[in-house]
């Protein structure tokens, strides 16, 4: 009996420090802390499993003999090379070993739910590795086309352009310093936006400037914008990217943090959060959210965010100082009188509040 206390002792040292390994992956990797208590429940049943054994277990430990066990020598040199395979090789180990408690035991004429916690480490290990995939997807750089310099974000607003055309607005909004131009025209149908679309696609193009078109996935495609700007109520992420490719980039609007968590863990290019101040200017516009909400964020997103919501020259300063990387607006430019004027005061702002910035 003694060889076989030292084999169930073995093993049950084996699964633990399994075990212990792949918690700190949910813990510190995936910062899921009902992850992490789900697996350390699981290496707490087993040390309970193992007061089953005589003398509450001790028989086991008092039967292991480290110099006489001839497979204790040196690991083989070539280890997991990433999280993933650290966190299978892990998992491994845990199961092997329920498999070995789950057999010799049965010579002790102890009974033990060792199988069931074996299903459940390869529920766990599914779980796990899909989390650990979808961090290394969202983790990988995206293509050069969907970079951008989101520090002043102008989105049109035909209505508020004081009877100026989109187009020369836009240009105006270019001279002063936009750097990425958004065609957002609610009551346009199709065929207007696509029109001009395609001139704001050229104008943008010469000046090096980021286009992106509102809601619209379709128009987007049509007039090869650089990408869309999808609300809560839009397609989502995932449909979008299917449709446009991996070349587009994807803006969500958001209004909470949970919100804007979702939207990069589907895949967001960039947030845009707000509003963050009382807006007139978006009928539906929800209640606003301060510019609080971005420093709670910017610990916890690793994608630009762009403010918006009634920012003007006067409160820029305020969220780029709580983490903005952007601002986003639409009358604070194309309703002032001096269009270039207004987004050449903003991209000062902006600058100064960056440069005060820690
Ligand atoms: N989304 C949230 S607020 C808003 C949009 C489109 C309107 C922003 O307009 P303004 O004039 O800069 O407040
Ligand atoms: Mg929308």
């Amino acid at each position: 009996m003694e060889n076989v206390y030292r084999i169930l002792d073995a093993n049950f040292n084996r699964a633990r420090e399994g075990l212990r390994v792949v918690e700190e992956v949910a813990r510190f990797v995936l910062s899921d802390a009902a992850l992490a208590f789900r697996v350390r429940e699981l290496r707490h049943r087993l040390s309970r499993c193992q007061e089953a054994f005589p003398a509450k277990g001790a028989a086991l430990v008092a039967a292991r003999d480290v110099e006489g066990d001839v497979g204790s020598g040196a690991l083989p040199s070539h280890g997991p090379l990433t999280l993933g395979e650290l966190a299978t090789a892990n998992f491994k180990r845990v199961q092997e070993a329920l498999r070995v408690l789950e057999e010799y035991a049965r010579l002790c004429r102890v009974t033990a739910p060792f199988q069931e916690m074996r299903f459940l480490a390869y529920a766990l290990e599914q779980e796990i590795m899909g989390r650990l995939a979808g961090l290394e997807e969202a983790c990988r750089p995206a293509p050069a086309s969907r970079q951008a310099d989101y520090t002043l974000y102008v989105i049109t607003g035909d209505k508020f352009s004081r009877g100026r055309s989109i187009l020369e607005v836009a240009r105006e909004a270019i001279s002063g310093g936009a750097t990425v131009l958004q065609l957002r025209e609610k009551e346009f149908p199709a065929r207007r936006l696509v029109e001009v679309g395609r001139q704001l696609r050229e104008l943008t193009r010469e000046a090096g400037v980021t286009f992106i078109v509102n809601d619209r996935v379709d128009v987007a495609l049509a007039v090869d914008a650089d990408g869309v700007h999808l609300g809560q109520d839009d397609l989502p992420v995932e449909e979008a990217r299917r449709i446009l490719g991996p070349g587009k980039i994807i803006g969500v609007s958001t209004h909470s943090v949970e919100q804007a968590l979702e939207a990069q863990r589907r895949g967001a290019d960039y947030l845009g959060v707000g509003p963050i101040y009382e807006t007139w200017t978006k009928e539906d516009a929800e209640a606003p959210v301060g510019p609080d909400i971005l420093r709670r964020l910017a610990p916890l997103v690793h994608i630009p965010m762009v403010a918006i919501g009634g920012i003007k020259a006067h409160n820029a300063a305020e969220v780029v100082a709580a983490g903005a990387d952007g601002v986003a607006v639409i009358t604070a430019v194309v309703a002032a009188e001096d269009v270039a004027g207004a987004a050449r005061e903003l991209r000062r702002v902006i600058a100064e509040a960056r440069r005060k910035r820690p």
